[in-house]
């Protein structure tokens, strides 16, 4: 059974945990993976965790029949300013139906034609900053993409504009964001004891997420008071919104959590995402010309349209690519609905817990082949021919990210529009390093960009050369 799974080294009441590095958690639990196998159970003070890594175990536990995702001790932590929204609570929570059943039109296909103009409006602000630097200055990716997509679920969700392109740090919002989602992580690592001795950072914790909530109840209270106005946006819908199956429509608390979720769920995972792409396309100078290739040929000068940025194939297939090495949300858990087996070799007790850790599910080699480690977009040339259950990037099930689609025409519109503006320089030889927070990003990349293009936007008239002739 599970009882005698495969462990590390164990360092007497600190379990397993000195083998963790701090600052890369998940990267840690790989690196056990590929030396304990595709299951191992990794041991905290206090706790246990199973972690598997395989397409044959993956496919056991994506089975949603005998198991149900599992809000561990990390989402637990997120709670306290998520709280029952849709990312962080269970689907027994009775308001984890009823949103997903209210949101789930705010997702569709039809939705996106509505989102795209927003969309295309960052991205504008995104090419405008970068067309206007000076040659010698190099661009902070991850920072201009979160700028980017914070905006853009700003702007499509509740048609609030962070402005973040107008400032020289990022919005406040983000910061105590950020480092609230820090605290969350770090909170799960201390040992009881420890955690308890850390006063100020729980009191900078309890600020932080004020100040959220302010803000978030703000945006509520003002869109209220403006009355309907025919917004279609995420608010909108979570306003007027009834449960189809209930008739019930979502409270103000609830609201409140749920739009620090989109906030939190839809901007540090989509500019992950394009971060990636922008570093495997620096690397791969024949992947960037077919993709230069197709940008020309589908877009040219014009500002895409939504049937165009459907046709970029290439372009997604970077990004399937990108997510299958990096998936910038790496992992999620299940928990056994009942007693059951696994791969009909491990009995499973009811309430048992499995993690599955997504970069190595991407790196098995039974489905990828012995070239899984390269990045190949080709890979994804026909999606029929993967493994369902071999390719779990946006989760799985009726727990999967309900954001997908959104943050897919978000991703391919945005590197659409880069290559079509940009040539993109890797001055600094820069070496992949991932920094890990409640997501994955590429630390510490830079570029510089050389124009491809004139940028079409406010451009002077034509001088009319008659005009100005001296009369004779
Ligand atoms: C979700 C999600 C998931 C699952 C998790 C678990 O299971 O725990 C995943 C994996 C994900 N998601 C991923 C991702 C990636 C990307 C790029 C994204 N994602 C994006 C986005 C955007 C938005 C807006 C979102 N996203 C959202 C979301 C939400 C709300 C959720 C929850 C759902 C439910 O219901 O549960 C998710 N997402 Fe994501």
């Amino acid at each position: 059974d599970t009882k005698n799974l495969p462990q590390p080294k164990s360092y007497g009441p600190l379990g397993n945990l000195p083998l963790i590095d701090k600052e890369k958690p998940v990267q840690s639990f790989m690196k056990q993976a590929r030396e304990l196998g595709p299951i191992y159970q990794f041991h905290f003070p206090g706790r246990t965790s199973t972690f598997v890594s395989s397409a044959e175990l993956a496919a056991e536990i994506c089975d949603e029949t005998r198991f149900d995702k599992k809000i561990g001790p990390a989402l637990q932590k997120v709670r306290a300013f998520g709280g029952d929204g849709l990312f962080t609570s269970g689907t027994e929570e009775p308001n984890w139906k009823k949103a997903h059943n209210i949101l789930l039109p705010s997702f569709s296909q039809q939705a996106m034609k509505g989102y795209h103009e927003k969309m295309i409006d960052l991205a504008s602000q995104l090419v405008q900053k970068w067309a206007r630097l000076n040659p010698n200055e190099e661009i902070d990716v991850p920072d201009d993409m979160t700028r980017l997509t914070l905006d853009t679920i700003g702007l499509c969700g509740f048609n609030y504009r962070f402005n973040s392109f107008y400032r020289e740090d990022s919005h406040p919002f983000i910061e105590k964001m950020v480092r609230a989602l820090d605290e969350s992580m770090s909170q799960t690592q201390r040992l009881g004891i420890q955690d308890k001795l850390m006063l100020r950072s729980k009191q900078q914790f309890k600020e932080d997420i004020d100040y959220m909530f302010n803000l978030v109840d703000q945006l509520i209270e003002e869109r209220k008071l403006a009355g309907d106005q025919g917004e279609d946006d995420l608010l909108a819908h979570m306003l007027k919104g009834k449960d189809p199956e209930t008739g019930d429509s979502l409270d103000d608390e609830n609201i409140r959590f749920q739009i620090i979720t989109f906030l939190i769920a839809g901007h540090e995972t989509t500019s992950g995402l394009l971060s990636f792409a922008i570093h495997y396309l620096l690397k791969h100078p024949e992947k960037l010309a077919k993709a230069y290739a197709e940008v020309d040929e589908v877009l040219g000068e014009a500002t895409p349209s939504f049937k165009q940025v459907k046709q970029l194939k290439y372009v997604r297939m970077v990004l399937n690519e990108a997510l299958r090495l990096w998936p910038t949300a790496p992992a999620f858990s299940v928990y056994a609905k009942q007693d059951t087996t696994l791969a009909g070799q491990y009995a499973v007790e009811e309430g048992e817990a499995f993690t599955l850790l997504i970069p190595e599910l991407h790196r098995d080699t039974s489905v990828w082949g012995q070239d899984a480690e390269s990045f190949r977009p080709e890979r994804f040339e026909d999606i029929s021919k993967i493994p369902y259950h071999a390719y779990k990037p946006f989760g799985n099930g009726q727990r999967a990210c309900i954001g997908q689609q959104f943050a897919l025409h978000e991703a391919v519109l945005v590197l659409g529009m880069v290559l079509q503006h940009f040539e993109l320089v890797d001055h600094t030889d820069y070496q992949l390093d991932v920094k890990e927070t409640l997501t994955f990003k590429p630390d510490g990349l830079t570029m510089k960009v050389k124009p491809r293009r004139k940028l079409q936007m406010f451009q002077a008239p034509a001088v009319e050369e008659q005009e100005d002739a001296p009369a004779e």
